[in-house]
Protein backbone atom coordinates (compact mmCIF):
# COMPACT_ATOMS: atom_id res chain seq x y z
CA UNK A 1 0.00 0.00 0.00
CA UNK A 2 1.03 3.35 -1.17
CA UNK A 3 0.29 6.20 0.90
CA UNK A 4 -1.57 8.62 -1.33
CA UNK A 5 -0.87 11.69 0.32
CA UNK A 6 2.89 11.19 0.33
CA UNK A 7 3.04 10.08 -3.21
CA UNK A 8 1.54 13.11 -4.33
CA UNK A 9 3.60 15.83 -2.74
CA UNK A 10 6.43 14.40 -3.74
CA UNK A 11 5.56 13.68 -7.60
CA UNK A 12 4.69 17.19 -7.36
CA UNK A 13 8.16 18.35 -6.25
CA UNK A 14 9.59 15.69 -8.76
CA UNK A 15 7.34 17.58 -11.77
CA UNK A 16 7.77 21.14 -10.53
CA UNK A 17 11.38 20.51 -10.19
CA UNK A 18 11.76 19.12 -13.78
CA UNK A 19 13.76 21.65 -16.07
CA UNK A 20 13.91 19.54 -19.10
CA UNK A 21 11.63 17.11 -21.22
CA UNK A 22 13.84 14.51 -20.60
CA UNK A 23 13.42 14.93 -16.90
CA UNK A 24 10.04 14.85 -16.86
CA UNK A 25 9.57 11.81 -18.85
CA UNK A 26 11.75 10.18 -16.55
CA UNK A 27 8.90 10.95 -13.78
CA UNK A 28 6.46 9.79 -15.99
CA UNK A 29 7.88 6.47 -16.24
CA UNK A 30 8.67 6.42 -12.75
CA UNK A 31 4.99 6.91 -11.66
CA UNK A 32 2.34 5.89 -14.94
CA UNK A 33 5.14 3.46 -16.31
CA UNK A 34 4.44 -0.16 -16.76
CA UNK A 35 6.25 -0.60 -13.66
CA UNK A 36 5.48 2.62 -12.18
CA UNK A 37 4.04 3.01 -9.06
CA UNK A 38 0.79 4.32 -9.50
CA UNK A 39 0.45 1.28 -11.95
CA UNK A 40 1.46 -1.09 -9.04
CA UNK A 41 -0.83 -0.32 -6.59
CA UNK A 42 -3.64 -0.26 -9.26
CA UNK A 43 -2.84 -3.62 -9.84
CA UNK A 44 -2.08 -4.39 -5.87
CA UNK A 45 -6.05 -3.29 -5.40
CA UNK A 46 -7.29 -6.48 -5.47
CA UNK A 47 -5.08 -7.62 -2.38
CA UNK A 48 -6.61 -4.72 -0.27
CA UNK A 49 -9.00 -5.76 1.80
CA UNK A 50 -12.55 -5.77 0.89
CA UNK A 51 -13.65 -2.84 3.37
CA UNK A 52 -10.77 -0.14 2.39
CA UNK A 53 -10.67 -1.20 -1.29
CA UNK A 54 -13.32 1.16 -2.93
CA UNK A 55 -11.92 3.94 -0.74
CA UNK A 56 -8.10 3.11 -1.73
CA UNK A 57 -8.85 2.55 -5.63
CA UNK A 58 -10.66 6.27 -5.90
CA UNK A 59 -7.96 7.33 -4.10
CA UNK A 60 -5.33 5.83 -6.20
CA UNK A 61 -7.06 7.07 -9.14
CA UNK A 62 -7.54 10.47 -7.98
CA UNK A 63 -3.97 10.42 -7.98
CA UNK A 64 -2.97 8.96 -11.08
CA UNK A 65 -5.36 11.71 -12.76
CA UNK A 66 -3.89 14.83 -10.53
CA UNK A 67 -0.45 13.29 -11.61
CA UNK A 68 -1.37 13.35 -15.23
CA UNK A 69 -2.47 16.56 -15.32
CA UNK A 70 0.70 17.86 -13.70
CA UNK A 71 2.59 16.29 -15.82
CA UNK A 72 0.69 17.29 -19.19
CA UNK A 73 1.09 20.95 -17.83
CA UNK A 74 4.50 21.15 -17.13
CA UNK A 75 5.26 19.46 -20.44
CA UNK A 76 3.80 22.34 -22.44
CA UNK A 77 5.31 24.46 -20.23
CA UNK A 78 8.74 22.56 -21.02
CA UNK A 79 8.06 22.62 -25.20
CA UNK A 80 7.26 26.49 -24.93
CA UNK A 81 9.94 27.19 -22.91
CA UNK A 82 12.18 25.21 -25.74
CA UNK A 83 10.50 27.56 -28.42
CA UNK A 84 11.17 31.06 -26.95
CA UNK A 85 14.82 29.83 -26.36
CA UNK A 86 15.29 28.86 -30.06
CA UNK A 87 13.44 31.90 -31.50
CA UNK A 88 15.85 33.88 -29.02
CA UNK A 89 19.24 31.92 -29.57
CA UNK A 90 18.65 30.23 -33.29
CA UNK A 91 18.99 33.34 -35.48
CA UNK A 92 19.64 34.66 -38.62
CA UNK A 93 21.30 38.53 -38.87
CA UNK A 94 19.90 39.47 -42.18
CA UNK A 95 22.31 42.19 -41.97
CA UNK A 96 25.62 40.48 -42.57
CA UNK A 97 26.22 40.91 -46.17
CA UNK A 98 26.29 37.74 -48.54
CA UNK A 99 28.09 37.01 -51.59
CA UNK A 100 26.14 38.33 -54.96
CA UNK A 101 23.68 35.71 -55.49
CA UNK A 102 21.23 37.53 -58.12
CA UNK A 103 20.69 36.30 -61.49
CA UNK A 104 21.42 38.50 -64.51
CA UNK A 105 19.60 38.07 -68.16
CA UNK A 106 21.98 36.13 -70.35
CA UNK A 107 23.86 38.42 -72.74
CA UNK A 108 22.18 36.95 -75.82
CA UNK A 109 19.07 37.66 -74.01
CA UNK A 110 19.36 41.20 -73.43
CA UNK A 111 20.38 41.87 -77.25
CA UNK A 112 17.39 40.05 -78.21
CA UNK A 113 14.83 42.23 -75.76
CA UNK A 114 17.06 45.28 -76.92
CA UNK A 115 16.14 44.80 -80.91
CA UNK A 116 12.55 43.75 -79.88
CA UNK A 117 11.89 47.27 -78.20
CA UNK A 118 13.06 49.47 -80.77
CA UNK A 119 11.51 47.91 -83.54
CA UNK A 120 8.28 47.81 -81.29
CA UNK A 121 8.88 51.53 -80.39
CA UNK A 122 8.84 51.63 -84.82
CA UNK A 123 5.41 49.88 -84.89
CA UNK A 124 6.45 47.02 -85.67
CA UNK A 125 4.49 43.60 -83.60
CA UNK A 126 6.21 40.33 -82.30
CA UNK A 127 5.22 37.39 -84.12
CA UNK A 128 7.07 33.87 -83.16
CA UNK A 129 6.59 30.81 -85.22
CA UNK A 130 7.48 27.30 -84.85
CA UNK A 131 10.76 26.33 -84.55
CA UNK A 132 10.02 22.72 -86.17
CA UNK A 133 8.72 23.92 -89.43
CA UNK A 134 7.03 23.03 -93.00
CA UNK A 135 9.48 22.45 -95.46
CA UNK A 136 7.38 24.51 -97.80
CA UNK A 137 7.06 27.25 -95.68
CA UNK A 138 11.27 27.16 -95.15
CA UNK A 139 11.80 27.01 -98.84
CA UNK A 140 9.00 26.36 -101.11
CA UNK A 141 7.01 29.86 -99.97
CA UNK A 142 10.53 31.79 -100.12
CA UNK A 143 10.92 30.76 -103.82
CA UNK A 144 14.18 28.54 -102.74
CA UNK A 145 14.36 26.37 -105.38
CA UNK A 146 14.38 22.39 -104.85
CA UNK A 147 17.74 22.22 -106.05
CA UNK A 148 19.26 24.86 -104.04
CA UNK A 149 22.23 24.57 -101.97
CA UNK A 150 20.65 25.83 -98.52
CA UNK A 151 17.84 23.04 -99.04
CA UNK A 152 20.94 20.46 -99.05
CA UNK A 153 20.87 17.59 -96.46
CA UNK A 154 24.43 19.27 -95.40
CA UNK A 155 23.42 22.30 -94.48
CA UNK A 156 19.37 21.58 -93.15
CA UNK A 157 18.05 19.16 -90.35
CA UNK A 158 15.94 17.48 -92.10
CA UNK A 159 13.29 15.69 -89.64
CA UNK A 160 11.87 12.56 -89.54
CA UNK A 161 8.72 13.40 -90.13
CA UNK A 162 7.90 13.98 -93.70
CA UNK A 163 8.24 17.67 -95.24
CA UNK A 164 9.26 18.96 -91.62
CA UNK A 165 12.28 20.23 -90.78
CA UNK A 166 14.06 22.72 -88.03
CA UNK A 167 13.62 26.34 -89.39
CA UNK A 168 17.11 27.33 -91.25
CA UNK A 169 15.77 30.98 -90.81
CA UNK A 170 12.82 32.46 -88.88
CA UNK A 171 11.23 33.45 -92.96
CA UNK A 172 8.37 31.25 -92.44
CA UNK A 173 7.20 32.45 -89.09
CA UNK A 174 6.68 35.61 -91.56
CA UNK A 175 5.12 33.68 -94.50
CA UNK A 176 2.30 32.30 -91.50
CA UNK A 177 1.77 36.08 -90.97
CA UNK A 178 1.30 36.96 -94.78
CA UNK A 179 -1.07 33.83 -94.87
CA UNK A 180 -3.53 34.53 -92.16
CA UNK A 181 -3.19 38.26 -92.30
CA UNK A 182 -4.28 40.75 -94.54
CA UNK A 183 -1.83 43.75 -94.88
CA UNK A 184 -0.63 46.41 -93.71
CA UNK A 185 1.94 44.18 -92.25
CA UNK A 186 4.67 45.83 -90.29
CA UNK A 187 6.42 42.56 -87.66
CA UNK A 188 9.54 40.65 -86.58
CA UNK A 189 10.03 37.24 -86.11
CA UNK A 190 12.62 36.93 -83.61
CA UNK A 191 14.01 32.92 -82.45
CA UNK A 192 16.04 30.15 -82.53
CA UNK A 193 17.22 28.75 -85.93
CA UNK A 194 19.01 25.59 -86.98
CA UNK A 195 21.89 24.53 -89.42
CA UNK A 196 24.12 22.02 -90.22
CA UNK A 197 27.38 23.65 -88.93
CA UNK A 198 29.91 23.32 -85.95
CA UNK A 199 33.36 25.24 -86.08
CA UNK A 200 34.59 28.07 -84.51
CA UNK A 201 32.47 31.00 -85.80
CA UNK A 202 29.42 28.84 -86.34
CA UNK A 203 26.92 27.18 -84.04
CA UNK A 204 24.16 24.77 -85.12
CA UNK A 205 21.56 26.71 -83.26
CA UNK A 206 21.64 30.72 -83.58
CA UNK A 207 19.23 33.27 -83.75
CA UNK A 208 17.44 35.68 -85.77
CA UNK A 209 15.56 38.41 -85.70
CA UNK A 210 13.71 39.05 -89.64
CA UNK A 211 11.63 41.77 -90.12
CA UNK A 212 8.83 42.27 -92.82
CA UNK A 213 7.04 44.91 -94.16
CA UNK A 214 3.74 44.81 -96.43
CA UNK A 215 1.47 47.73 -97.94
CA UNK A 216 0.29 49.41 -100.56
CA UNK A 217 3.36 51.76 -100.61
CA UNK A 218 6.82 49.98 -99.39
CA UNK A 219 9.86 51.38 -101.31
CA UNK A 220 13.52 50.87 -100.82
CA UNK A 221 14.06 53.94 -99.66
CA UNK A 222 11.39 53.17 -96.34
CA UNK A 223 13.86 50.28 -96.01
CA UNK A 224 16.65 52.00 -95.87
CA UNK A 225 15.40 54.71 -93.41
CA UNK A 226 14.56 51.61 -90.91
CA UNK A 227 17.17 50.18 -90.95
CA UNK A 228 19.57 52.76 -90.45
CA UNK A 229 17.01 53.80 -87.57
CA UNK A 230 17.09 50.32 -86.44
CA UNK A 231 21.12 50.55 -86.13
CA UNK A 232 21.83 53.85 -84.97
CA UNK A 233 19.41 53.15 -81.85
CA UNK A 234 20.99 49.76 -81.24
CA UNK A 235 24.75 50.75 -81.30
CA UNK A 236 23.68 54.06 -79.50
CA UNK A 237 25.52 55.99 -82.33
CA UNK A 238 25.14 57.70 -85.73
CA UNK A 239 27.22 54.59 -87.16
CA UNK A 240 27.93 54.94 -91.22
CA UNK A 241 25.60 52.31 -93.18
CA UNK A 242 26.08 51.18 -96.32
CA UNK A 243 24.05 49.02 -98.39
CA UNK A 244 25.35 46.81 -101.00
CA UNK A 245 23.75 44.61 -103.94
CA UNK A 246 23.36 41.49 -103.18
CA UNK A 247 21.03 38.10 -103.86
CA UNK A 248 19.00 36.70 -102.24
CA UNK A 249 16.01 34.03 -103.68
CA UNK A 250 13.12 35.71 -101.24
CA UNK A 251 14.21 39.50 -102.17
CA UNK A 252 14.93 41.79 -105.20
CA UNK A 253 16.27 44.01 -104.95
CA UNK A 254 18.51 42.63 -102.61
CA UNK A 255 21.04 44.32 -100.33
CA UNK A 256 23.22 43.70 -97.46
CA UNK A 257 24.25 46.35 -95.03
CA UNK A 258 27.18 46.93 -93.34
CA UNK A 259 28.15 49.85 -90.78
CA UNK A 260 31.47 51.44 -90.45
CA UNK A 261 33.46 48.96 -87.63
CA UNK A 262 32.83 50.07 -84.38
CA UNK A 263 36.15 48.83 -82.86
CA UNK A 264 38.41 50.61 -85.45
CA UNK A 265 36.16 53.70 -86.68
CA UNK A 266 37.28 52.77 -90.04
CA UNK A 267 40.54 52.50 -89.88
CA UNK A 268 41.21 48.74 -90.49
CA UNK A 269 41.28 46.55 -87.53
CA UNK A 270 41.38 42.46 -86.97
CA UNK A 271 37.28 42.19 -86.69
CA UNK A 272 36.94 43.95 -89.75
CA UNK A 273 39.67 42.47 -91.57
CA UNK A 274 40.88 45.92 -92.56
CA UNK A 275 37.79 47.28 -94.62
CA UNK A 276 36.22 49.45 -92.36
CA UNK A 277 33.21 47.56 -92.51
CA UNK A 278 31.12 44.57 -90.38
CA UNK A 279 28.19 43.06 -92.44
CA UNK A 280 25.42 43.21 -89.80
CA UNK A 281 22.08 42.70 -91.79
CA UNK A 282 20.90 41.50 -95.27
CA UNK A 283 17.67 43.28 -96.74
CA UNK A 284 15.64 43.53 -100.08
CA UNK A 285 12.43 44.16 -101.65
CA UNK A 286 10.04 41.35 -101.06
CA UNK A 287 10.18 39.16 -104.11
CA UNK A 288 6.74 38.92 -106.17
CA UNK A 289 6.53 35.67 -106.09
CA UNK A 290 6.67 35.00 -102.44
CA UNK A 291 4.06 37.77 -102.41
CA UNK A 292 2.14 35.49 -104.99
CA UNK A 293 2.84 32.08 -103.18
CA UNK A 294 1.13 33.56 -100.08
CA UNK A 295 -2.14 35.48 -101.42
CA UNK A 296 -1.13 38.96 -101.50
CA UNK A 297 -2.05 40.70 -104.26
CA UNK A 298 1.14 42.24 -106.01
CA UNK A 299 -1.40 45.08 -108.22
CA UNK A 300 -1.95 46.64 -105.18
CA UNK A 301 0.86 45.77 -102.38
CA UNK A 302 4.59 45.93 -101.63
CA UNK A 303 6.99 44.92 -99.29
CA UNK A 304 10.01 45.06 -97.97
CA UNK A 305 12.18 42.21 -95.14
CA UNK A 306 15.37 42.17 -93.78
CA UNK A 307 17.53 39.48 -91.57
CA UNK A 308 19.83 39.62 -88.73
CA UNK A 309 21.90 37.83 -86.74
CA UNK A 310 21.38 37.87 -82.98
CA UNK A 311 24.88 36.55 -81.91
CA UNK A 312 26.20 38.82 -84.30
CA UNK A 313 24.92 42.32 -83.09
CA UNK A 314 25.59 41.52 -79.56
CA UNK A 315 29.73 40.27 -80.21
CA UNK A 316 29.74 43.97 -82.00
CA UNK A 317 27.86 45.49 -79.23
CA UNK A 318 29.51 43.98 -76.26
CA UNK A 319 32.92 43.46 -77.94
CA UNK A 320 32.43 39.47 -77.41
CA UNK A 321 35.44 37.62 -79.87
CA UNK A 322 34.03 34.30 -79.55
CA UNK A 323 30.77 32.72 -80.58
CA UNK A 324 30.87 29.81 -78.08
CA UNK A 325 30.82 31.93 -75.04
CA UNK A 326 27.33 32.07 -75.33
CA UNK A 327 26.44 28.52 -75.36
CA UNK A 328 28.92 27.82 -72.61
CA UNK A 329 27.47 29.67 -69.64
CA UNK A 330 30.67 29.69 -67.49
CA UNK A 331 29.86 31.96 -64.89
CA UNK A 332 32.86 34.06 -65.44
CA UNK A 333 31.26 34.84 -68.84
CA UNK A 334 28.06 35.79 -67.90
CA UNK A 335 29.02 38.05 -64.65
CA UNK A 336 30.47 40.54 -66.71
CA UNK A 337 27.04 41.54 -68.38
CA UNK A 338 24.76 42.60 -65.45
C1 LIG B 1 20.42 37.71 -93.56
C2 LIG B 1 19.44 37.97 -94.64
C3 LIG B 1 17.14 38.34 -95.06
C4 LIG B 1 14.82 38.29 -95.53
C5 LIG B 1 15.90 37.93 -94.73
C6 LIG B 1 12.48 37.71 -95.96
C7 LIG B 1 11.36 37.12 -95.40
C8 LIG B 1 10.24 37.00 -96.18
C9 LIG B 1 10.23 37.44 -97.46
C10 LIG B 1 11.36 38.01 -97.95
CL1 LIG B 1 8.86 36.27 -95.52
N1 LIG B 1 12.47 38.13 -97.20
N2 LIG B 1 13.58 37.82 -95.18
C11 LIG B 1 15.05 39.09 -96.65
C12 LIG B 1 16.33 39.49 -96.94
C13 LIG B 1 17.40 39.12 -96.13
O1 LIG B 1 18.15 37.94 -94.17
O2 LIG B 1 21.58 37.90 -93.76
N3 LIG B 1 19.99 37.28 -92.39
C14 LIG B 1 20.84 37.00 -91.30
Amino acid sequence: MLDPIQVRKRAEEEIKRADNLQRLFEIKAKYLGKEGLITLALKGIKDIPQENRKEYGSQINTLKEVIENLLREKESELKEREISRKLSQDWVDMSIPLEPLVGTLHPLTQTLSKIKEIFVSMGFSIFEGPEIELEAYNFDLLNIPKEHPARDMQDTFYLNMDGYLLRTHTSPAQIRVMLSQKPPIQVIAPGKVYRRDDDPTHSPMFHQVEGLVVNEYANFRHMKYTIETFLRTFFEKEVPVRFRASYFPFTEPSAEVDIGCIICHGMGCRVCKGSGWLEVMGCGMVHPSVLENCQIDTDIYQGFAFGMGVERLSMLYFGIDNIRLFYENDLRFLRQFL
